[in-house]
């Protein structure tokens, strides 16, 4: 029997509470055991049209565990778990709480713009500020490469295996990582997650940064991965604005924020692909572009960036499949319609266009994303990701960031992102 769209939030609520282990929330349980940074920054989200004290304590837990450099670790290992690897004797950090030694995608501004406007806890606000323009100044300083964003691992991305990385993982050295093994595939299907050569490089990197002690000016530099990321680099176009907005409210220069989102935005032409007439990820070591349009792009729509040779590429990508948008196009040989971000649809990227296409009035399009991303939910359950042609729900079940973006956007009763 399907849910009315009022169970599927009693529903939503649950999940959000049971994945909750006590001032932050996991992405799943078994599969993702610990706390997520932008998982987190959607649970707040979520929590906010129920509870907003426990929304802003979400986001106040995630930056208790910044670094003194302003990074926001991509994983903070609040309690053991064997259940994940790697884990954090991996990582090998030695931070307290342990965490990781990358990031992932900064929607914290974004997303507390937003909590804001619902639950309109300035004081909240207030204190998570200075915390927020330390994480963007750690974007400028350590990961933007004359102003061009980029991720020294797939796993900062938050889009891990998209075919955006082939270039730069292709010359990723393995030959000393050894066996190890894996967590993920003892949970959810092998055939949908990332195959064992990623592994290996992925873990490649990860040793990497471990053996040069976590030197971030070493890890840019000489590590071996450094590619620009679209997604990155539009989010944080959008994430610096709305940091400016934030500091207007709080009587706070929003010089800062507003010029770094100046310096990024004109560095999109290095990350522009004339041949595929749309902006791409690119190898910064070889200067090699991807080789298909992804949904990096498509949070283009995020930053405001308009641009008509790519709006039309990105609006057929869209119309090839069912329900919109794919992290990859399905037009490309590398499309797999349900292999971690090499196809496959997430709520979550759809919720953040969602937020542009707002912005900037675009109702027809934000409307028909809704329509689908509440279609795929609601015939397919919370799960993490989805077959964008026939619907297949994929990845983790009871998955906090999809039931945090039914609540605050594609529930008919979220009210307007
Ligand atoms: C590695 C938790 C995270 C998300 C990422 C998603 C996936 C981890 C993994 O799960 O990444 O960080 O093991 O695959 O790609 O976006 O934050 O939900």
């Amino acid at each position: 029997m399907t849910m009315t769209d009022d169970a599927l939030d009693a529903d939503a609520r649950a999940i959000l509470t049971g994945n909750d282990k006590g001032g932050y929330t996991i992405p799943t349980e078994g599969l993702y055991p610990f706390q997520w940074n932008w998982d987190s920054a959607f649970a707040a989200w979520g929590f906010s049209t129920f509870d907003a004290d426990r929304a802003w304590t979400e986001l106040d837990t995630l930056f208790s565990a910044q670094w003194d450099t302003g990074m926001v670790p991509h994983i903070i290992f609040h309690k053991e778990d064997d259940g994940y690897f790697p884990g954090p004797d991996v990582w090998g950090t030695g931070t307290t709480p342990a965490s990781s030694g990358i990031s992932q995608p900064p929607v914290t501004a974004i997303l507390a713009r937003l909590i804001h406007e619902r639950t309109g806890d300035t004081e909240r606000l207030r204190a998570l500020y200075p915390h927020m323009l330390a994480f963007h100044r750690w974007w400028r300083d350590w990961r933007c490469v004359n102003g061009v964003a980029c991720v020294t691992h797939p796993w900062e991305s938050g889009r891990d295996n998209c075919p955006d990385w082939d270039p730069g993982m292709a010359n990723v050295d393995t030959s000393g990582v050894g066996d190890y093994q894996r967590r993920d595939t003892g949970h959810v299907d092998a055939s949908m997650r990332p195959g064992k050569e990623d592994y290996d490089r992925y873990l490649a990197i990860v040793y990497y940064g471990r053996e040069h002690g976590w030197d971030q000016a070493k890890i840019l530099h000489e590590g071996p991965f450094l590619m620009a990321d679209p997604a990155i680099q539009f989010i944080l176009i959008r994430a610096n604005r709305d940091l400016a907005a934030i500091a207007e409210l709080l009587g706070e220069d929003p010089s800062e924020p507003r010029a770094m989102a100046d310096e990024i935005e004109a560095a999109l032409p290095e990350i522009w692909n004339e041949e595929l007439q749309a902006y791409c990820a690119r190898d910064m070591k070889t200067g090699e572009f991807a080789k298909a349009i992804s949904s990096g792009a498509a949070l283009g729509l995020l930053a405001g960036v308009e641009n008509a040779a790519m709006e039309q590429k990105l609006g057929a990508m869209w119309d090839r499949v069912t329900y919109g948008i794919p992290s990859n196009d399905p037009a490309a040989d590398s499309f797999d319609p349900r292999r971690y971000w090499r196809g496959p649809t997430w709520p979550v990227v759809n919720a953040l266009i969602a937020v542009g296409l707002s912005s900037a009035g675009r109702t027809t399009e934000e409307a028909r994303l809704r329509r689908e991303t509440a279609e795929l939910i609601r015939n397919g359950g919370f799960f993490e990701y989805f077959d964008p042609i026939d619907g297949t729900a994929c990845g983790g079940d009871r998955f906090t960031w999809t039931a945090a973006i039914w609540l605050a956007w594609a529930s008919p009763n979220a009210g307007e992102a």
